[in-house]
């Protein structure tokens, strides 16, 4: 609330600002020193929103750059000189619009409507945390099963894409890194501890890596969802609990989410992606969009700044070797159709009700080039019903769960995935964030095999192995009668799995 007060009592002021700044391609840098009492309260209270601003990566630009962000009222909180991107935060509500007029400004724009309270619950659904009870049950039937986990009887995703099997040829080098992207990983689970990379972690919230002791962990319980993915990536066949897709390599935890209301911001998301390429990642697993918008449209310019400075971080990432994967999203979407309404955006303040062109709005970073794109399937081997889909637009297919439509014969029955939770713990889990996960960790096995391989060969292997179920031939998966979701497309490559389900089996033969 502090942040609201701060910027009405800026309004009066911004008669004053705006006639200082309204040339401020050519003010001096002095100039920002103008009005006292906007400075003073900038001094005092925390800044009303956060920026992108990206320029041309060179340093005189960037030096003039910065002059005009401080004329604006701006501070610079970092910048990423190498890809041309400054993250600023300011009171004045005319920022945007200024900054977006100086000399040597390619982007700009707000990576946030407000900052507010929580998010709400998403397709995922609350965990399910597995009881003692249930724990004796599944360690009674993983028994029978020789080498397995205790709790592997009830990962029928591991068995769904043969990564069991994959793990007894090879389980992955411990030389090959997944970095998750997430709300923070906790690294004392004794089924991470084992495998986790604190070299590589580090808490990217505010746009800036902070990579001091345990930084990477979550905020708070309620912020499990980092360790969920981690543990389907990498947690350690050592006898405790459950195992990973890729349980030989290494797992690291970049912290991207907003302590205050669990958004992940797209600043948090630049640093994240430089922070991996600039520490040895191999592959990064990204199962978020960037708030608050669920689609960026390139003809709103705060949107189109966000997927601008997104994308620049990436591709940064890419050319020095990473490879990205990321999940299709909840939403049953087709991202190949022409219009899709999104009634959840800005999710930071009140959304609108928005019929956006998926070719022109941009799910982030999902839709970014050179990143794999996941969509989620269930003990079936068919589309997840939330899971969001689209020919050309998916890549490769993956267990996410269905907790309705499509329950195992496993000891527990749940159609979710089950992992790793803070504080020792292990719950279920479904969305196409469990998606992509088990994509990262097929790839991390492939990147071991081919430690040359770069980012596109290794999408090129994971497509090519990846066995394709073809489109369904009715896919009305509540009977109602009519089709909850459209596959187009043919046996090689649909909407619903692009290039197909990922095999870590074939990934280490
Ligand atoms: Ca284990
Ligand atoms: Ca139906």
């Amino acid at each position: 609330m502090a942040h609201l007060r701060s910027r009405r009592r800026l309004a009066l002021a911004v008669p004053v600002v705006l006639s200082l700044t309204a040339s401020l391609g050519f003010l001096p840098a002095a100039a920002s020193a103008a009005p006292q009492t906007v400075s003073a309260e900038q001094a005092t209270d925390a800044p009303a929103l956060a920026y992108v601003v990206n320029t041309k990566a060179d340093r005189r630009t960037i030096a003039s750059v910065k002059r005009a962000i401080a004329a604006a009222d701006g501070t610079v909180v970092v910048t990423y000189d190498r890809i041309g991107v400054i993250v600023v935060h300011s009171a004045n509500p005319d920022f945007g619009k200024e900054i977006r007029r100086a000399r040597g400004v390619q982007s700009a724009g707000a990576t946030r409507t407000a900052p507010l309270t929580r998010a709400g619950t998403t397709d995922e659904g609350a965990a399910d945390y597995v009881t003692a009870a249930e724990a004796a049950r599944t360690k009674a039937a993983s028994a029978d099963v020789p080498g397995s986990e205790p709790l592997e009887a009830d990962q029928w995703d591991l068995r769904a894409i043969g990564a069991d099997k994959a793990a007894k040829i090879n389980p992955g080098s411990r030389k090959v890194t997944v970095a998750v992207i997430d709300t923070g990983v906790d690294d004392t689970h004794p089924d991470l501890a084992p495998n986790f990379s604190a070299a590589q972690s580090a808490n990217c919230v505010g746009g800036k890596a902070d990579t001091s002791e345990g930084a990477w962990r979550p905020y708070t319980d309620d912020d499990y969802h980092g360790t969920h993915v981690a543990g389907e990536i990498a947690a350690a066949r050592n006898g405790v609990g459950v195992a990973g897709v890729a349980p030989g390599v290494k797992v690291a935890g970049i912290k991207v989410s907003d302590p205050d209301n669990g958004l992940f911001y797209p600043e948090n998301v630049v640093c994240a992606f430089m922070f991996a390429a600039d520490h040895g990642v191999e592959i990064t697993n990204n199962s978020y969009y960037v708030d608050p918008w669920l689609y960026n449209c390139m003809d709103d310019p705060d949107q189109r700044a966000i997927v601008d400075a997104v994308n620049r971080a990436q591709l940064y990432a890419q050319r020095k070797g990473t490879l990205h994967l990321a999940s299709a999203g909840n939403s049953n979407h087709d991202l190949a159709s022409d219009a899709i309404v999104d009634e959840s955006s800005p999710n930071d303040t009140t959304p609108v009700t928005r019929t956006i062109d998926p070719s022109e709005c941009f799910d982030v970073p999902t839709q970014l080039p050179g990143i794999v794109t996941v969509s989620a399937t269930g003990v079936q081997n068919l589309k997840s019903y939330y899971s969001t889909y689209g020919k050309g637009v998916v890549d490769v297919a993956a267990p996410g769960g269905d907790r309705r439509y499509q329950l195992p014969d496993t000891p527990s029955k749940d159609g979710r995935i089950l992992s790793t939770m803070p504080n020792g713990e292990y719950a279920f889990l479904q969305g196409t964030s469990m998606a992509s996960p088990h994509a990262a960790g097929v790839a991390a096995l492939l990147k071991s095999k081919h430690p040359w391989a770069s980012p596109a060969m290794l999408q090129a292997l994971l497509k090519a192995q990846a066995n394709n179920p073809g489109c369904p031939e009715s896919y009305d998966q509540d009977g109602d009668g009519t089709q909850d979701a459209t596959c187009e497309g043919g046996d090689r490559v649909n909407g619903f799995y692009g290039f197909g389900i990922v095999d870590a089996l074939r990934a280490v033969k």
